[in-house]
């Protein structure tokens, strides 16, 4: 926006009430679990960006107080003060008491961050037990309050004068525990992985993140903007070549940033993002992107004679192996598709994005031909690794599949065709997959038993894990198929069991699993279809009852309910091996008694982290992940 625009307020639309968002939060928010409380957060941060990317503000401060209170403060114009003309109320009171109320969009206003602008702010104060909002303008400090649910307490006052140059928008909140019954504390790691991907996002811009009950501080600043933030997912891994591409680029109101590097991995790591918020589900910043990285690095294999004139091309996934992708696109009207609205839209977005990243990767490869050559190299021996590939690939697609002669990685399929009702329990070693097989409702339950460590997938290529026995029956099994073929509607088990010992082999042979599903069938992971079982760690006997208990703490809490004349006996209890068929079933595999934990994702940026630094080459970082997180091993699943 220029300056010299000035914000009418007839721009507000005035729509509904508070009291509709306090009736159902989770319209608004998503959820009032931890995640919806720290929605609160972002969507008062998001104000704050807005009025960054505007042009008008670049620090921008986030303060966890000591009572619980969230403050934050950011250094922009102010949030207008006048009447506005439809509610007769200040404008900054309309942007708190009024749902929908926030500039217009097109016209003059380029508000891309997410959501509507300005619309969080009236959702917060629904769901907070008070706001305060303090406005630094025209020399003047304007002060407002609100309490119980978004009522104007204090009306708009100014309370003191400042210097004419001083200007900003400082607001606290207090989350309401009625709404939030889960919890209402802020977590600082939370808050700190989200403001520094903002910081990546928004190049330049400063936020501050302070911890007033710890004292913990962190500041970000990124002048080099998402190039950096290559450098950082890139951190525990090995660049194949030193410049870090990054490519910027704006037409028709639509900017494009690109920024990558290839490591000596397999995986390609590509994070898209739109107005700040990433796309999990991609769309046509994305696709326009990867278009045009495929078709540069082919014109330039051919143009060098690198790839000759009757080789088959190179496809897109060769030319993405092992790189790390982030694209950021700002839209100002973002139209979301998808399962989860998180897929963009908008189709002029494609060719723009296309264009933009084409003319500037290729003149990246002209003026650093080293670069190039690594790049092309490695995609050529992606190619080749395909076909071997393709070859492995219809080893498992063979009728028959299931029917391995050997033992290991041998399934034991359960009779029902029942997708929904159907479970593969994955396990290890041998007894306990004995006992299993004999302990298992042979309805639904399907046994695939595996020897120990499995390949480890982060350090192989897709050739190499398909020729694994172990990996090749789960995927018959699964029915999805693998990479580009996969399809969760062909999948023969709704839910898919993890089942090892509850001590550290167990824990690495699940990690690797962990790992197998999220590299390659991470819809599994994403829609919930995988578990971990949990073994019971202790059985408490008393009268006629046996109570299986998980740890100590469960142990505890059980005994504490007992009356306080009640005999009873402690077991421990043995390894999953050890068990007998009986006992497996009803501690670990039958319904009645069993503990599941679902494994979910979260944050995706964090988990690819987390496999990357559990997983792969980097020995350093993960030695000090697990120093750090050594208190913490049972957590070790995302
Ligand atoms: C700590 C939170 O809300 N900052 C903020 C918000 C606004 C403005 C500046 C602003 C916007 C405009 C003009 C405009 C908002 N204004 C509105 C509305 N920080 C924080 N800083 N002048 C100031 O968009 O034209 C909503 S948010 F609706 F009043 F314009």
């Amino acid at each position: 926006m220029n300056k010299n625009e000035h914000y009418d307020a007839s721009d507000i639309q005035v729509l509904e009430g508070l009291e509709a968002v306090r009736k159902r939060p989770g319209m608004y928010i998503g959820s009032t679990s931890e995640r919806g409380l720290h929605h609160l957060v972002w969507e008062i941060v998001d104000n704050a960006i807005d009025e960054a990317l505007a042009g008008y503000c670049d620090d921008i401060e986030i303060i966890i107080n000591k009572d619980g209170s969230i403050t934050v403060k950011d250094d922009g114009r102010g949030i207008p003060v006048e009447i506005h003309p439809k509610t007769g109320l200040s404008t900054v009171e309309t942007v708190y008491t009024v749902l929908h109320a926030g500039g217009k969009f097109g016209g003059g206003g380029y508000k891309v961050s997410g959501g509507l602008h300005g619309v969080g702010a009236s959702v917060v104060n629904a769901l907070s037990k008070w706001v305060e909002v303090t406005v630094y303008k025209e020399g003047k400090i304007y002060y407002i309050k609100f309490a119980n649910g978004g009522h104007t307490i204090e009306p708009l006052k100014v309370i003191g004068e400042c210097s004419e140059d001083r200007t900003g928008t400082t607001v606290t909140f207090m989350p309401d525990d009625e709404i939030f019954k889960e919890t209402t504390t802020f977590n600082y790691e939370t808050l700190k992985t989200r403001v520094r991907e903002l910081a990546f996002l928004n190049k330049g811009l400063r936020i501050i993140l302070f911890d007033d009950r710890t004292g913990q501080k962190d500041t970000f600043i990124y002048e080099g903007g998402i190039k950096e933030f290559v450098a950082y997912v890139n951190k525990n891994r090995t660049p194949i070549h030193d410049d870090i591409v990054y490519i910027e680029g704006m037409e028709n109101d639509i900017s494009i940033e690109v920024a990558l590097q290839y490591n000596d991995g397999y995986n390609a790591t590509v994070y898209s993002f739109v107005n700040n918020i990433i796309t999990p589900e991609g769309g046509t910043h994305e696709d326009g992107v990867k278009i045009a990285l495929t078709r540069i690095i082919n014109n330039y294999a051919k143009n060098n004679k690198i790839l000759k004139d009757n080789d088959e091309p190179l496809s897109g996934e060769d030319v993405r192996e092992g790189v790390t992708m982030i694209i950021s696109a700002k839209v100002p009207e973002p139209q979301f598709e998808g399962q989860t609205k998180t897929k963009l839209g908008n189709s002029e977005v494609r060719k723009i994005a296309a264009s933009i990243f084409a003319k500037n990767f290729e003149r990246f490869l002209m003026e650093h031909p080293n670069d190039a050559r690594v790049i092309i190299e490695k995609s050529m021996t992606a190619a080749r690794a395909r076909v071997a590939a393709r070859r492995a690939r219809e080893l498992t697609r063979r009728k028959g599949g299931l029917e391995i002669t050997n033992y290991w990685g041998k399934l034991t399929d359960c009779s029902s065709k029942d997708a929904t009702i159907s479970e593969m329990f994955i396990v290890e070693g041998d007894s306990a997959a004995g006992s299993a097989k004999m302990g298992r409702n042979p309805i639904t339950q399907a046994i695939l038993p595996i020897r120990g460590k499995i390949l480890n997938v982060e350090k192989a290529r897709l050739d190499r894990i398909l020729a694994n026995e172990e990996i090749r029956t789960m995927i018959t099994a699964l029915g999805t198929g693998i990479g580009d073929e996969f399809d969760l509607s062909k999948l023969r088990y709704y839910k898919i069991i993890i089942m090892t010992d509850a001590d550290v082999d167990g824990a690495h042979i699940r990690t690797l699993l962990l790992t197998l599903f999220y590299r390659y069938f991470k819809p599994l992971v994403e829609n919930g279809h995988i578990y971990a079982a949990q073994p019971p760690l202790f059985s408490i006997k008393h009268g006629k009852t046996i109570k299986y208990v998980l740890d100590e703490a469960e142990r505890d809490n059980y005994l504490a309910t007992l009356p306080s004349n009640t005999k009873y006996e402690i077991g421990r209890m043995k390894g999953l091996g050890e068990m007998d068929p009986e006992e497996l079933r009803e501690t670990t595999m039958g319904i009645e008694n069993r503990i599941l934990k679902q494994v979910t994702l979260d944050d995706a940026i964090l988990a690819d982290e987390t496999f990357q630094l559990l997983m792969g080459e980097e020995v350093e970082p993960r030695r000090k992940f697990i120093e750090d997180n050594a208190l913490f091993v049972e957590n070790l699943d995302i």
